[in-house]
């Protein structure tokens, strides 16, 4: 029987990522793409026929990349901090004398919101020159209403106008704003009452993340806050144990979370926790790298748990000013200690698992024809090379896109 398709990529080296732990790896494949989905996979077959046919030259193909969490939508930079750090000052000392978060939240609030696009578009597109096409984006640099809102909208934004997939992510409890500074349950009660449900109406958050930290949400408040998103129906995910133990692994798990993001401290048993709900662990190398902390997350107490791993880019003004996934995969196998396949995984089907996604993330007929190719001829490279640009085409629901950053 006789196909004919939108597209055919003949001659790739494809991995498909179909079994977890597995590059699933297709010598001399092709890939079909028909209606914007993935029609074939497979060795060349006579019975298949294309409008257009991309001849890969024994390149690797491989799903599109997914950053599952970002803060990329931000006024300001942090270039003075990082001065500062690179001379001694520690991230916490920098907040406390009016750096840090703080002047990134001053700075978006003061920011119009075509400005706040611009700047953000700029970004998703260093991140779709590292081959991404579905990224998650938080609010958090507005911590009220009106700003948590603007900044949501412009994510939706990106979406619309940019040919990637956008998740959003409300994450009102980011920190707590200096006009809260002694009534931290005050500002609680406004995330509960007042943004979350303003979000939720506006159709503008897919979740609700929030940072447990001791600098930041208690888990009693953390709690309040997943009740609070649990009523409008929306799932929600962690900032958990980056700095410290605070129980976040297993408070996520608790509450049902989609992920746990960073978890550099977790206990064994929190990541049981999470393997048994479901959970999602996703790495933040990035991160742990530009603050320059030596502890690394349990990565083998993750394997023995059985956790799906995911990366992320974490791209953000403070402490991951990182526009790029292939580099993100890099630096969790130098820092973290994840194998390239592990890596690989961590940045498409488990990523995708951690935005509650299931049609993408592998190459397997149905799934979105989300699609890289690079330019190397075998998987484990894309995690060896260091900050190459090896991307030769990406494909975005069957289309052909470009990454180019535009002159402003
Ligand atoms: N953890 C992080 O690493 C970022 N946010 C968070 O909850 C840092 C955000 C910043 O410094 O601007
Ligand atoms: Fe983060």
């Amino acid at each position: 029987m006789s196909l004919t398709l939108d597209k055919l990529i003949v001659g790739a080296e494809v991995a498909t990522l179909g079994v977890a732990g597995d590059y699933g790896l297709l010598n001399n494949g092709v890939v079909g793409i028909a209606d914007g989905r993935i029609a074939y996979v497979g060795p060349p077959s006579g019975q298949l026929a294309a409008a257009e046919t991309i001849d890969a030259a024994g390149r690797l193909l491989t799903p599109a990349l997914i950053d599952c969490h970002t803060h990329l939508v931000f006024a300001g930079q942090r270039i003075a901090d990082f001065e500062r750090r690179l001379q001694g000052a520690g991230y916490g000392e920098i907040a406390k004398s009016g750096g840090g978060i703080k002047s990134t939240v001053a700075a978006t609030r003061a920011a119009a919101e075509e400005d706040l696009f611009a700047l953000a578009a700029s970004r998703v597109r260093w991140l779709m020159a590292s081959g991404v096409a579905t990224v998650e984006i938080k609010s958090g640099y507005g911590l009220d209403v009106e700003t948590e809102l603007r900044m949501l909208r412009v994510a939706r934004r990106l979406g619309a106008e940019l040919p990637v997939t956008v998740r959003t992510s409300l994450l009102a409890a980011h920190t707590i704003p200096t006009e809260y500074r002694d009534d931290p349950d005050g500002y609680v009660d406004v995330i509960c009452n007042e943004v979350i449900p303003a979000a939720a109406a506006a159709g503008l958050a897919d979740a609700v993340d929030a940072f447990a930290e001791s600098i930041a949400f208690s888990p009693e408040q953390v709690r309040r806050v997943f009740d609070a998103a649990g009523a409008v129906g929306l799932p929600v995910r962690l900032h958990a144990d980056q700095l410290s133990d605070l129980g976040g692994a297993a408070l996520a798990a608790q509450c049902g979370a989609l992920s746990a993001d960073h978890l550099e401290h977790s206990a064994a048993d929190g990541l049981r926790q999470m393997a048994a709900a479901g959970t999602v662990a996703v790495l933040i190398p990035g991160a742990a790298t530009f603050l320059d902390e030596e502890h690394r997350p349990p990565v083998a107490a993750m394997r023995d748990a059985g956790l799906r791993v995911a990366l992320a880019s974490d791209l953000n003004p403070g402490s991951a000013p990182l526009g790029s996934m292939q580099l993100a995969m890099a630096l969790a196998c130098t820092r973290f200690g994840l194998t390239p396949a592990e890596a690989l995984h961590g940045a498409t089907r488990n990523a995708a698992a951690a935005l509650g996604l299931a049609d993408r993330g592998e190459i397997a007929i149905g799934m979105r024809a989300d699609l890289a190719l690079w330019d190397v001829d075998r998987a484990p490279a894309l995690a060896y090379w260091f900050g190459a640009p090896l991307l030769s085409a990406l494909w975005i629901a069957g289309s052909s896109v470009t990454w180019e950053t535009p002159r402003r």
